[in-house]
């Protein structure tokens, strides 16, 4: 028997690879000189594909020459990187790699929180430039007595929200829907929950729906104190309004590890010393990498075993057809 074709759009970490060259025949599109001429070849025995935010979004172009295509596994549990809708209106499913992060980003927020308030980046930065022999660090902000907002009260957003927890502070939430089984304040609106919030951490989605959700109205109401930290996409936060906020004094400070147009950073955010800025780095130990990988791997083998995606995402829910 023949053995299952699959694309791999963009490199992936050798996890990946070895895992898919064992198991199918693996065919790696950016290595390839004419991508056209490659995929007019290659493209209509393609039967799965595996990507990451490295290639791009990939979209109905890519599948037009793909015509066999049933799954694309997407490295991230964000995967605005792909239009799943428009996979799912052709019967391809989708799947992301939700769960295995979770502990890695919310620890990476509360440690991008306490650089930001603590401003604990440029304290290094003080040392090294040899000015503590002059003058002590000037005072920092605190978490000490502070209300957080959580943007996103999901898997991740309650991770944050446990380790929060132990840091004795009052949490509230937004997201579309109250949730019955959680203690915390639901505002249904995002600018309700920053007038209440001294802090707001972001971790929603990508994509239209949460598309500028942060905007020059929220970050008013966040307040001359207020504190944003995002670690979940660039477009979740208005990145000109927040500059401008940042500049105006309408907000203290901000946290960020996503930006709109990665890997390239505003040179005005750059240029904001009390601002902490991250290389999107959020999931990004060799651990939790490698779990990333294993489950982009594991989705494409269950499903060619006949056993369904591990992981769907919710576009394309799994409806019992499988390899
Ligand atoms: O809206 P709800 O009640 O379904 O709550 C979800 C919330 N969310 C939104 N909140 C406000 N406006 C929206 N348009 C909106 N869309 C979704 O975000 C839910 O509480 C949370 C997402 O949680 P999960 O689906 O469990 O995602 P997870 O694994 O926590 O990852 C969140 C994101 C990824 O998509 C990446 O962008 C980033 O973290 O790494």
């Amino acid at each position: 028997m023949s053995r299952t074709d699959i694309l791999m759009t963009a490199p992936m970490m050798p996890i990946v690879i070895e895992a898919l060259d064992k198991a199918f025949t693996l065919h790696r599109l950016w290595e390839q000189s004419d991508q056209a001429a490659f995929l007019k070849d290659v493209g209509p025995r393609i039967r799965g594909i595996a990507t990451s935010t490295l290639y791009g979004r990939l979209e109905a172009s890519l599948l037009d020459r793909l015509p066999k295509a049933e799954i694309i596994s997407s490295f991230g549990v964000g995967y605005d990187n792909v239009d799943a809708v428009e996979a799912g209106t052709r019967g391809i499913v989708v799947t992301n790699t939700p769960g295995v992060l979770d502990d890695e980003v919310a620890d990476l927020a509360i440690g991008l929180l306490l650089a930001t308030l603590r401003k604990i980046p440029q304290a290094d930065r003080y040392l090294r430039e040899g000015k503590w022999l002059k003058a002590p660090f000037p005072l920092s902000a605190t978490l000490r007595e502070k209300k957080v907002g959580i943007v996103g009260l999901g898997r991740i957003g309650k991770a944050i929200a446990r380790r929060l927890a132990g840091f004795d502070v009052r949490i509230a939430y937004h997201g579309r829907t109250q949730q019955d089984d959680v203690a915390f304040t639901y505002h249904p609106t995002i600018v309700g929950l920053a007038e209440a919030s001294d802090i707001l951490i972001v971790i929603t989605p990508g994509g239209a729906s949460t598309k500028h959700l942060i905007n020059a109205e929220a970050l008013k109401a966040l307040g001359s104190n207020g504190v944003l930290i995002n670690v979940a996409r660039g477009s979740v936060v208005d990145e000109q309004a927040l500059i401008e906020a940042l500049k105006s004094g309408t907000i203290l400070s901000a946290g960020l590890d996503v930006y709109d147009d990665e890997p390239r950073v505003p040179q005005e955010l750059i240029d904001l010393e009390h601002v902490v800025l991250l290389p999107h780095i959020a999931s990004g130990s060799v651990h939790t990498r490698n779990a990333m990988g294993k489950l982009v791997a594991d989705n494409l083998i269950s499903w060619f075993d006949g056993k369904g995606p591990l992981t769907p995402v919710a576009e394309t829910p799994y409806t019992g057809r499988a390899g």
